[in-house]
């Protein structure tokens, strides 16, 4: 059985649906389940986003009809709403919806999970994970498509936005024809890239410029340019009034360089330091970030580092990069 008719059966079997998405979700989140929601109701079923939290402002252009509803909210407005199936999209696992989504599904709720990462407990066989799926995006659209329900502007925007954000504009080698086929049924409807492109990037303020060049100015290398890396502190984003959020697309910027390999980004909270990872296509950076307790994506991983004692940001940084040159001689994609 393939992923897209275990999705049909599941689809059939259940009336009332509630699809949701990883806490702090991304656009690929939001969008996968904003266009899965729509292409529902047009098959005939009762359906709602719930997420842990409301939709934040930047993302309610996605969200034409006022499908996602923040858990509190929708508690209010829709006390009786029974679903007899929960969608989760962009994620393989309960514990990451948020705790009161949480308590509120309970242990009994049936389960789908539609999604792209690396899935450690969860069977693929009752499941919808495609791990090679550019994006859970790119998933949800061909389950659609299996359903035989149209695509429309609304259905096609959000999707191809959650294309956008997860391949950082079809740059990773997780992009393949499939993607481009879907993607081209979905301009069909009359999106186009510079509507979508804008309304997800175009957005920022001359604040955040300065922010990205304090950013910039932090890159270094090791001695053969294979591996760069930034650092950017908590200070820094709250000095230039910006989201962490805004700061995800800046480690791209060290793909441009030359002989790169792999490039990092450390985000300095305090007692811990995020790292992510972006691979520039030879290197399988999930293994690396799973060498050092996180995971992710082949082209795109992050994990946390924990600050040793007395140890300095610097420290944990040449610390982390010595570990990333030991592992780029082990591991490589083929
Ligand atoms: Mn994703």
């Amino acid at each position: 059985m393939t992923i897209l008719d275990v999705f049909k059966t599941r689809i059939q079997e259940a009336q009332r649906i509630l699809i949701t998405t990883h806490e702090y979700p991304d656009a690929d989140g939001i969008g996968s389940e904003i266009s899965l929601c729509l292409a529902l109701r047009e098959y005939g079923k009762e359906v709602f986003c719930i997420n842990e939290e409301p939709l934040l402002e930047r993302y309610k252009y996605l969200d034409q009809d006022d499908v996602v509803h923040g858990l509190k909210d929708f508690q209010k407005s829709n006390p009786d709403f029974k679903p007899d199936l929960m969608i989760v999209v962009d994620t393989n696992t309960k514990d990451r919806v948020g705790s009161q989504l949480g308590k509120y599904i309970g242990d009994k709720m049936p389960v789908l999970f539609i999604d792209h990462h690396p899935c450690r407990s969860g069977d693929f066989t009752t499941h919808c994970i495609d791990i090679t799926s550019a994006a859970t995006g790119q998933l949800v659209g061909e389950m659609i498509e299996h359903l035989g329900v149209p695509f429309n502007k609304k259905i096609a925007l959000p999707i191809y936005t959650a294309i956008i954000i997860d391949t950082s504009s079809f740059r990773y080698p997780t992009v393949s024809a499939s993607t481009h086929r879907l993607v081209s049924k979905l301009m069909d409807t009359g999106i186009n890239p510079p509507e979508a492109y804008n309304g997800i990037y175009g957005t920022k303020k001359v604040h955040h410029m300065h922010l990205l060049s304090r950013i910039l100015s932090t890159a270094a290398t090791n001695e053969d340019e294979t591996i760069a890396w930034m650092l950017l502190r908590k200070e820094d984003i709250d000095k230039y009034a910006s989201d962490v959020e805004d700061t995800h697309a800046f480690i791209n910027n060290l793909l441009v360089l030359n002989n790169i390999r792999v490039a990092c980004m450390f985000r300095d909270d305090g007692d811990h330091i995020k790292m992510s990872l972006r691979s520039s296509g030879d290197y399988d950076v999930g293994l690396i970030a799973q060498a050092l307790g996180g995971g992710g994506h082949s082209h795109s991983a992050a994990t946390i580092l924990t600050r040793g004692p007395k140890e300095t940001t610097e420290q944990v940084i040449a610390r982390a990069v010595k570990k990333v040159e030991e592992m780029i001689r082990k591991f490589q994609v083929v």
